[in-house]
């Protein structure tokens, strides 16, 4: 690597992405780090600090799929061109790892929350609300982006001991095994152990619903108030803060994207992400009569009767079934769209051959 490419080691870049580079032959521009989407106008960072860039045309003209532009935590190739004081993107490397959600509504596009991402730091209260099934979902969408999950569970100083290790204690008996740290932003218990885990070079993602402390959390970790938070209300309802994800980095060199408070969401992609969360399912699911066993009435079904004799938590398994079928709801619709636009084009390609506009 180049001594400007060592440098840019600091904002995530690395071997793996050298050779990404290399092989889809986009060594020629200048490497930046997206910092902040606002738009067609984008906040990079490189070496020499932070400036602005928009993308090019071919982005806004041919690029129909939302996940192919460019989102925070992105690496990408940016040019320079006299006529203009603004840098062009013009391609985006290869992701090493990414989190991403459903669209709202029944279509089947994602939408990118941010990219090259370590580890995900999936923020719940320990107050209102803590919820073992929505932790699940976010570790579904974690997992299969390839990113390593860690739970911190906030405002500590709103419940007792006792109540906090009952919690953990339903984490981990959901099956979960991730990483665990609870801590307070009023008494700053904990906080040092959140600190202890962010390195430098490597960039991590707070996750979780709107007014759990993940702001609260950056200006403590940064010593300044430098993101915004608000008085929510308990439930945390109805008010966003944070409107957009923003990459900042720390005095130790780590750096943190926060995000907007996310709302239910449909994240289940593939049964390959579900398989992290419901190992023991699908290590129990190996033992079953038929191999193609769906775990809800088959005899011989060795998840059933792990259910029944109680060595497997009717409600993890209860999830398991619920998840698996949003999965297969998604999957389904998802074919039923393909089969469609098939349809669709047969239909143009036929109306066009009546109208004698068909190309040979
Ligand atoms: N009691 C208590 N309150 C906290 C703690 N952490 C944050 N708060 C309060 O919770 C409210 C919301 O905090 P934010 O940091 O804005 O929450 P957020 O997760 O960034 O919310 P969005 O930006 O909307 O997603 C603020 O009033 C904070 O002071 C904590 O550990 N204990
Ligand atoms: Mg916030
Ligand atoms: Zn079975």
């Amino acid at each position: 690597m180049s001594s400007a490419s060592l440098q840019l080691n600091q904002l995530g870049w690395d071997e793996w992405f050298d050779t990404k580079a290399k092989e889809t032959g986009l060594t020629e521009h200048r490497l930046a780090r997206v910092a902040a989407v606002d738009r067609e106008q984008l906040l990079v960072r490189d070496e020499s600090g932070e400036f602005r860039v928009k993308l090019a045309g071919r982005f806004l003209y041919v690029t129909d799929q939302p996940i192919d532009f460019p989102c925070v935590g992105d690496w990408v190739c940016i040019q320079y061109n006299s006529s203009d004081m603004f840098g062009i993107i013009h391609d985006v490397i290869p992701r090493k790892s990414f989190l991403r959600r459903k669209a709202a509504g029944d279509n089947i596009e994602f939408q990118m929350i941010a990219s090259n991402i370590d580890v995900a730091l999936i923020v719940q209260s320990c107050h209102f609300d803590f919820n073992v099934n929505r932790l699940e979902r976010y570790l579904v969408m974690v997992r299969n982006g390839h990113v390593h999950p860690v739970i911190l569970l906030t405002k500590t100083d709103l419940v007792s001991p006792e109540a906090l290790q009952q919690l953990i204690e339903e984490i981990r008996s959901a099956g979960i095994n991730a990483e665990v740290l609870a801590l307070s932003n009023i008494t700053g218990e904990g906080v040092d152990n959140v600190r202890e885990i962010l390195l430098s070079g490597k960039t991590y993602c707070l996750l979780g619903s709107s007014g759990v402390g993940k702001s609260t959390l950056i200006n403590q970790l940064i010593g300044r108030h430098i993101q915004e938070t608000k008085v929510v209300s308990d439930t945390g309802e109805g008010r966003h803060t944070t409107v957009r994800r923003e990459l900042i980095i720390l005095n130790n060199g780590a750096m943190l994207i926060d995000n907007p408070g996310m709302r239910e969401f449909g994240i289940l992609e593939a049964e390959e992400g579900m398989g992290n969360s419901f190992a023991d399912i699908y290590e129990l699911a190996s033992k079953c009569k038929y191999s193609d066993c769906s775990h809800t009435n088959e005899p011989g079904c060795a998840v059933l009767s792990a259910v029944e004799e109680g060595s497997l938590q009717r409600a993890h398994y209860q999830n398991f079934i619920k998840l698996r079928s949003e999965s297969e709801f998604h999957d389904l619709s998802y074919l039923e769209k393909r089969k469609k636009d098939k349809a669709f084009g047969r239909f143009i390609k036929s109306a066009k051959k009546d109208m004698g506009i068909t190309r040979k």
